[in-house]
């Protein structure tokens, strides 16, 4: 039987295991890339670990996220992300030079080689055919000193793609039909690869599109072939040299197949709150808009932004609508403004915005109350946005610009003639932006604000543990959720004892104070705990709190990691409907804890119900090893 693409990046890759489904793998990680929100964290990990200069092929910081400056905090921190990275042998882009997964794949993503970057949208980079994998912060500072990173051997799923997309169905609607299919956890533990027909006729940034959002399905990652319109994409970067050809064998064996039929697809859009709520653009009918934003590391392309362009075109955005465009990198911005597009959107009134993440993770452009948002991100959980009374839904930026001059969500196909783009021959390259590492780290000095503070370090586990449950949650709890970002709390990324207070603050305002209270305790969670980001804030702030473990029905696969790299312990529910006999305030006590962590079977007391649980910990030997001895750094440090 031969090899999907998949295997054969893992088996080139692989340093500890054997590739057996479901167990534990350690792959050598050849690039890293992470960005402001989570990088200052990260850095100070790898700082903790001592390591003089990165051990990869090739490791990028970035600047995207925290780009608004309403304090000193972010641009303190900006400054001790660039020191860092010229100290220790990491390229530093600069603010302005846009999304990290967008300026990874222009610039430095290759074919077949790995790449692990704390952010959960990493997986952008399999539209290049890289195993591009997101992972929290402290998982890459380790990857960079030359660690292997640890998955479960994934399934791979086939996704067959037959037909041809009709005029004005993109990729965005490829991707929103399979969470429409798969849900929001269809993708635990699996890697989705592109095959069939329909693979050769998207560009290098739609399969980007594509394989950015399957995060939202949960998935490890996805990826595409490296080809000829790969090989074009890396020639018009002038980058050819790092292009290799990645196909699957003939006899690949796959775990499970999808097909999806293109000539079927029509304009879809996923409705408040969550990426799977899927319809079809034209069931929702007078839905009237009152904000736009296209960009976000989804749709933020050239070819993205030149449709757009021409849509807005002689056009002028509907009066009651605010339309706000980020463009996805300096060269995409520096394209568009040399051959007029930008120029075009400017004059249809819309609001031109810096290359950042921005309204997507509610950095500026938090929409009015009560609202509807039609954007072209990844991700419309409630209050992501910055207001939790307005309704994000999610689409194409074909959909989104004739939504905004329309003023109600409108099926583009209503707008005339489909317009086509190209990919450039030739992109305009300019990467005056990065800031290349020093040649002697000597001569850096690196520079901390006063907003960094120390983070908190798990401990070894105690034999007997005990507490309150502090919150009871139910199904699909976002990071968001546990550690709220917006404009106001991103600056604080460095500062978990501020950041704690508002730990899983959406979902109830009271924790942060019961947790200091009650010194720690509990959290009961439901399926799916924990999707999204890979924002390690979300283990950090309960380990500040002193959470010791989280009871749920299942885990989302990043912050699983996260907690374990934490010392918290991820119990999952032996029989579920157990969580219904469980209330807030219930104490509970575990004993003899290192034992039945070692057995990976823990039995939690409800002293107050008088019951007993039995919980499972699914989680490898080095991650019971972690557990017990308090985390990944202690564990590191105890080597
Ligand atoms: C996101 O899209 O939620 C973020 C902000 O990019 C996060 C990273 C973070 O929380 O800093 C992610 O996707 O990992
Ligand atoms: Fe930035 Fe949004 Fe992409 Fe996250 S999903 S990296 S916040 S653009």
């Amino acid at each position: 039987m031969g090899f999907n693409i998949v295997e054969k990046i893992l088996k080139n890759h692989l340093v500890v295991g054997e590739m057996k489904k479901g167990r534990e793998i350690g792959i050598r990680i050849d690039q890293t890339l992470t960005q402001d929100s989570t990088g200052t964290m990260a850095y100070l990990q790898f700082e903790a670990l001592g390591v003089e200069k990165v051990k990869t092929k090739r490791s990028v910081a970035y600047i995207d996220h925290n780009m608004l400056q309403t304090g000193p905090e972010n641009a303190d921190d900006h400054k001790y992300i660039q020191t860092v990275a010229k100290k220790h042998g990491i390229y530093f882009s600069k603010p302005g030079n846009g999304i990290c997964h967008q300026v990874h794949l222009e610039r430095f993503g290759v074919p077949g080689e790995t790449l692990l970057g704390s952010d959960s949208h990493t997986p952008t980079g399999g539209g290049i055919g890289m195993l591009a994998i997101g992972a929290g912060g402290l998982d890459v500072a380790v990857a960079m000193g030359g660690g292997e990173y640890y998955i479960k051997c994934p399934q791979v799923i086939k996704v067959n793609l037959i037909g041809k997309l009709n005029a004005w169905v993109t990729a965005k609607d490829i991707i929103l039909e399979l969470l429409r299919r798969l849900t929001v956890k269809g993708g635990v533990n699996k890697v989705f690869e592109y095959a069939g027909d329909g693979v050769k006729a998207l560009s290098v940034p739609e399969r980007a599109t594509i394989t950015n959002m399957g995060a939202e399905l949960g998935a490890t990652t996805s990826v595409f072939p490296s080809d000829e319109v790969t090989k074009e994409f890396l020639k018009a970067q002038n980058r050819e040299d790092d292009f290799i050809e990645l196909k699957p064998d003939e006899d690949a064996f796959y775990d499970d197949v999808v097909e999806i039929n293109l000539n079927e697809l029509e304009p879809l859009i996923a409705c408040p709150h969550s990426p799977d709520n899927v319809v079809k653009v034209s069931d929702l009918k007078n839905v009237k808009v009152d904000q736009v934003t296209i960009g976000s590391c989804t749709n933020s392309s050239y070819v993205d932004m030149m449709k757009v362009a021409n849509i807005l075109d002689g056009n002028t955005v509907h009066e009651d609508v605010s339309l706000v465009i980020g463009p996805g990198s300096k060269q995409v911005l520096n394209m568009i403004a040399e051959n007029g597009a930008l120029s075009k959107m400017i004059a249809s009134g819309a609001r031109i915005i810096e290359s950042g993440c921005g309204p997507c993770i509610g950095m500026g452009q938090s929409p009015a109350n009560n609202t509807v948002s039609l954007r072209t991100i990844n991700r419309n959980f409630e209050g992501r946005c910055g207001t939790v009374s307005a309704g994000v839904y999610l689409v194409s930026p074909e959909t989104a610009a004739v939504s905004a001059i329309k003023g109600y969500i409108t099926d583009p196909r209503e707008f005339g003639e489909e317009i086509k783009v190209d990919v450039p021959k030739e992109f305009l390259i300019n990467d005056n932006l990065i800031v290349k590492p020093a040649e002697n780290a000597s001569d850096v000095e690196v520079i901390r604000g006063p907003n960094i503070k120390p983070f908190p370090l798990a401990e070894v586990l105690k034999e007997s543990v005990e507490g309150k449950v502090l919150i009871k949650v139910g199904d699909n709890i976002t990071t968001d959720h546990i550690m709220p970002s917006n404009a106001k709390l991103l600056p604080f990324r460095s500062n978990i004892p501020y950041l704690s207070d508002y730990c899983l603050a959406p979902c109830n305002p009271e924790f942060s104070k019961r947790a200091e209270e009650n010194s720690g305790g509990f959290i009961l969670g439901g399926e799916n705990y924990g999707q999204g980001s890979s924002r390690e804030h979300a283990a950090l702030a309960p380990l500040y709190l002193g959470i010791k473990a989280v009871f749920a029905k299942s885990f989302a696969r990043i912050h699983m990691a996260n907690l374990i790299n934490n010392g918290i312990m991820p119990l999952v529910f032996k029989n579920p409907s157990d969580y219904d006999n469980i209330d807030e305030f219930d104490e509970i006590i575990m004993e003899d804890t290192v034992n039945s962590v070692e057995k990976g079977e823990v039995m939690i007391k409800n002293k107050t119900k008088g019951m007993t649980y039995s919980m499972k910990l699914e989680v490898s030997d080095r991650q019971k090893e972690m557990l017990i001895k308090g985390g990944l750094i202690n564990s590191i440090r105890n080597k």
